[in-house]
């Protein structure tokens, strides 16, 4: 699947992901997992792996930020949030709505993190299943992961199982352990980019782009 323009430069000075996955790395089985989207929707639904493939695709070459102050720029592929959601009939244009995310999770819990949805859609937040080309490494999250660019990574939960609309902006897991902010958007501070090995110092909040460079 990847002819090999779709590789990260110096990928492996990237911290361990082993490192940021708190609840340890969750094993699924494809025919048993599920994506489920249940709360504040019209009906709530199910959707699996296959079908997620079927559907429409986008592909990002789009940064992300650990609040720990490193940086990748990567090529993500997946499903945009605002259709999988539009499956599940959720008003996107209901700004007093969140998702919380939930991971399949291990013997050590499950780790979550809750979103504002109109932000997320906004910023064109995607539901990733391959990663520079490759089908998502168990330790990337496998089997689909949301990613809100503008968002910290920890706001971004790997090996999804739920997607639950509410109206409850919920303290998710590093909120409540480190402490982290709820909202979560990237601010302005020197962050270290893995992929061009140097610092640099970001003056925007939320995404950054190569601009800010
Ligand atoms: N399920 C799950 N998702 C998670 C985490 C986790 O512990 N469990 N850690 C978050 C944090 S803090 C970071 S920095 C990123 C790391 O993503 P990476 O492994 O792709 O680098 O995953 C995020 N998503
Ligand atoms: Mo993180």
């Amino acid at each position: 699947m990847n002819d090999g323009s779709l590789k990260t430069p110096f990928l492996h000075k990237k911290p361990s992901s082993l490192r940021y996955f708190q609840e340890g790395v969750c094993p699924v089985d494809l025919i048993n997992w599920k994506l489920e989207i249940f709360g504040e929707v019209e009906k709530p639904v199910t959707i699996g792996y296959e079908e997620l493939l079927t559907m429409p695709s986008v592909d990002y070459h789009r940064r992300n930020v650990c609040v720990c102050l490193w940086s990748i720029k990567r090529h993500w592929k997946g499903v945009l949030l605002k259709d999988v959601l539009a499956i599940a009939g959720v008003d996107i244009t209901d700004r007093s709505l969140y998702i919380k995310q939930n991971s399949v999770g291990t013997v050590n819990g499950k780790y979550d993190s809750t979103i504002h949805l109109t932000s997320a859609i906004e910023r064109e937040a995607i539901l990733a299943y391959h990663v520079d080309g490759e089908v998502l490494p168990l330790e990337n999250g496998f089997p689909l992961r949301l990613i809100d660019f503008g968002l910290y990574l920890y706001k971004c939960v790997k090996c999804l199982a739920t997607l639950e609309v509410t109206r409850l902006n919920e303290i998710g897991y590093w909120e409540k352990y480190a402490g982290y902010s709820v909202d979560g958007t990237v601010l302005p501070k020197k962050y270290y980019a893995v992929d061009i090995q140097r610092k640099f110092l970001f003056k925007g909040t939320g995404e950054v782009k190569d601009a800010d460079l």
